[in-house]
């Protein structure tokens, strides 16, 4: 896979970031779709963030993901400048005030640039959000996904009957 031409780019405003974002690629990788991981910086390198959003494209990427913490600007701006959908991803970081801060940044974008904003540290559902977008053009992630939500009912129906060892239940 490593060598297949990436669809999904993931980048971030600092490697400080990447515990948070490796999720998004742990789930990329899982659905077997190739993607590529780099820090790109709205405010550190201006340029290369530019550079990135618009090569995307032409390079064959069909969906960014974006993460960046605090005063989190990376992936509107992002999204600013490429029609593909981009996901964002608001980080708790250093520079955090509390989280909300990046999740405002990221989440109150102005009519005509949307950004597909998820919860706050919320890579992993960004890295699903992706594939599920690849798989509207792609069978076999569409399988992978497919398998992916049946073992997440058949983990919460296991739950249940130990949960009924244990606790009155008469629903079932
Ligand atoms: C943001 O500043 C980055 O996305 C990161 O979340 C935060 C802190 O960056 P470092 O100072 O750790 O490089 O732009």
């Amino acid at each position: 896979m490593i060598n297949q031409t990436p669809v999904v780019g993931i980048v971030m405003g600092s490697d400080s970031d990447l515990p948070v974002m490796k999720e998004a690629a742990l789930m990329l990788k899982q659905f077997n779709v190739p993607f590529e991981l780099t820090v790109v910086s709205a405010h550190r390198t201006p340029e290369r963030m530019m550079e990135y959003a618009k090569s995307a494209k032409e390079r064959g990427l069909k969906v960014i993901i974006a993460g960046a913490g605090g005063a989190a600007h990376l992936p509107g701006m992002i999204a600013a400048v490429t029609i593909l959908p981009v996901i964002g991803v608001p980080i708790k970081s250093s520079n955090s005030i509390d989280g909300w801060d990046s999740v405002l940044s990221i989440l109150q974008m102005p009519a005509g640039v949307p950004v597909a904003t998820v919860a706050l540290n919320g890579a992993k559902n960004a890295g699903i959000l992706a594939a599920q977008i690849i798989a509207t053009n792609d069978s076999t992630v569409s399988s992978s996904l497919q398998n992916y939500k049946a073992e997440l009912e058949t983990a919460v129906i296991h739950k249940v009957s130990s949960l009924k060892e244990v606790w009155n239940n008469q629903f079932d």
